[in-house]
């Protein structure tokens, strides 16, 4: 491998199921996802963010007939609300799934025959009680506490079904020693301890259908990728969707080793994988890493998965069944993508699961965002536009300029952001992203607070107080564009009204490349920079 090449921060969420409309839970995992890339981009890290829909399956199969459409039409009609999903949200990302293009296809048949020609497939029948509305076998679980099954599954009869298993079982040993040796292969912890212990509960004996069974016979369901081996079955959906991770990233089936694999491929591998709660046992935790491991990848390239937590509704989950799905497009139209992506990822905290509320949307968005953020630039220009006609003067020493009066302890506006945006980088680097926020907010605040205690307006009908009303308009205006580096992987709109109003970077206006970690150091505004005029930024969102 060559070491020499600078390696790319390779980003993935979970592939949506095209059988319904988007809903606020896929917008949440788009924007985290879209904000950790961004935070590398602001690095100045490569990067490259894998996102997309899961075309085939069941489900597909059942709402396409429910519409009276071919699968195909159907899955079009829905992956292109996804695909504006992401552009309405401004998720960046650079390369999309969509799991019946034919590169998929070759890749998912590909790794299928070259386990079978491994005796890692083999064949068997397994006979048992079926739901034929559910259409899948049920075992014990399902059973109600009256030993019976409940009346959700419909008319029941006794199936026997031949199949095709993957040797699941056959690598549990291997993916216990894989966890208990690398405690961060899931975060948060508490996720990785509930893998683990599920781990611990697949039985070894293959015959108690611990092994996965990756086939659905075709006289069943046909919406899928058939066997390469045996043309009578398709793959089982989530053998197929797992397998996007690699195939949209330039894996290549027939070559037997990860050192084999094209460059572009190894200098990507391996992923962070964003994945909900409800994605990780079995399905990332289980039949994923052991898939790789069965297809030699190295325990040193399993990927890395970040489990998030669930949006309800009052408590509740939400689910069309219950019909309490969130439109992310009602959203987005009502109140517009950066205050939807602030409250997101702010008033969630890392892998843990939070209520949606419009009314805190709106609580979260007019204090922050309005009042703090929105007003400080406002007073700030106003104030430079009307005392200095937009002139800035850098104050020489600027350690004499200290922020005052504020909640935070610091000798220098310089030395308090060196803080902060060593803060801000720890959150982020462990995808804290509500606190990486709180401290951008906290500093508009501070900020506030320093126009409050300082008067400006106070100084300026006073002369001989001159040199210290630059001092303070400098300060603020330095302090804006440093905030809107921060904010800038959350709020990217935002950051870039900031910089646009500070009148800095224009030349680089609406590109990403206009905000860099390295450039959120003190004092880069040079002395005798204008700024231009305040416009409302985050107009206050009223309810009455
Ligand atoms: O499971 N809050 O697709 P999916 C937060 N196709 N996240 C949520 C959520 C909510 N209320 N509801 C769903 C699938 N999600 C498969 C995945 S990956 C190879 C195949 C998240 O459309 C969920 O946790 O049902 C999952 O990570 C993602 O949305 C896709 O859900
Ligand atoms: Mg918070």
């Amino acid at each position: 491998m060559n070491t020499e090449m600078p390696k790319t921060f390779f980003i993935t969420t979970a592939i949506y199921y095209t059988n319904s409309s988007p809903h606020v839970g896929h917008a949440y995992e788009m924007v985290l996802a879209d904000v950790i890339a961004r935070y590398h981009r602001l690095k100045g890290e490569n990067v490259f963010f894998l996102t997309g829909v899961d075309q085939h399956g069941q489900k597909v199969q059942q709402s396409a007939a429910k519409a009276g459409v071919p699968p195909a039409e159907f899955v079009k009609g829905i992956t292109q609300k996804f695909v504006d999903l992401g552009k309405k949200l401004d998720v960046q990302y650079d390369e999309w799934a969509e799991t019946t293009s034919k590169r998929h296809k070759r890749v998912v048949q590909g790794i299928l025959q070259r386990l079978f020609d491994a005796g890692q497939i083999y064949k068997d029948k397994q006979a048992g009680y079926y739901s034929v509305r559910q259409e899948q076998f049920l075992t014990d679980k399902e059973r109600g506490p009256d030993g019976e099954f409940g009346p959700e599954w419909g008319e029941i009869e006794f199936r026997e079904e031949e199949n095709y298993y993957f040797k699941l079982s056959q690598h549990k040993e291997w993916l216990v020693r894989y966890l208990d040796n690398r405690k961060d292969a899931v975060i948060p912890d508490f996720r990785q301890t509930e893998l683990r212990n599920a781990v611990e509960k697949i039985s070894d004996n293959r015959q108690s259908g611990s092994d996965l069974c990756i086939s659905r016979p075709k006289s069943r369901l046909d919406w899928g990728i058939e066997l390469p081996f045996d043309k009578d079955f398709v793959t089982y959906v989530w053998f197929d969707a797992l397998t996007n991770y690699i195939s949209f990233a330039g894996y290549d089936p027939s070559l037997p080793t990860l050192n084999s694999q094209p460059s572009s491929f190894r200098d990507k591998w391996p992923a962070l994988q964003i994945i909900g709660k409800d994605v990780l046992v079995p399905a990332h935790g289980i039949y994923w890493l052991i898939m790789l491991h069965a297809i030699c990848f190295p325990d040193v390239q399993m990927p890395q998965l970040l489990a998030h937590g669930w949006w309800n509704l009052g408590g509740a989950k939400m689910s069309k069944s219950a019909g309490n799905i969130i439109d992310p497009f009602v959203l987005i139209d009502k109140y517009g993508a950066d205050a939807l992506r602030y409250y997101l990822m702010s008033d969630i905290a890392r892998g843990k699961d939070a209520d949606f509320s419009d009314q805190r949307l709106i609580e979260r968005y007019n204090s922050d965002l309005a009042n703090s953020l929105g007003n400080l630039l406002n007073r700030t220009l106003n104030m430079t536009q009307q005392y200095r006609h937009g002139s800035l003067k850098r104050p020489s020493d600027p350690t004499t300029l200290a922020l005052t009066n504020t909640p935070v302890e610091f000798e220098s506006a310089a030395a308090f952001f060196k803080s902060v945006v060593f803060g801000y980088s720890g959150s982020l680097e462990v995808f804290d992203i509500d606190a990486s926020l709180d401290d951008a907010i906290m500093c508009a605040i501070s900020c506030n607070g320093f126009i409050d205690s300082e008067k400006p307006w106070l100084l300026a009908k006073d002369v001989t107080q001159a040199g210290r009303l630059d001092g303070i308009l400098y300060i603020l205006c330095e302090s804006l564009r440093i905030i809107a580096i921060l904010i800038s992987p959350v709020l990217p709109k935002a950051a870039h009204g900031i910089f646009d109003q500070l009148n800095w970077k224009m030349e680089l206006s609406g590109k990403e490349e206009r905000f860099s970690l390295a450039d959120a150091e003190w004092g880069r505004l040079p002395d005798g920079h204008v700024v231009g005029k305040p416009v409302p930024l985050f107009p206050r969102i009223e309810t009455s």
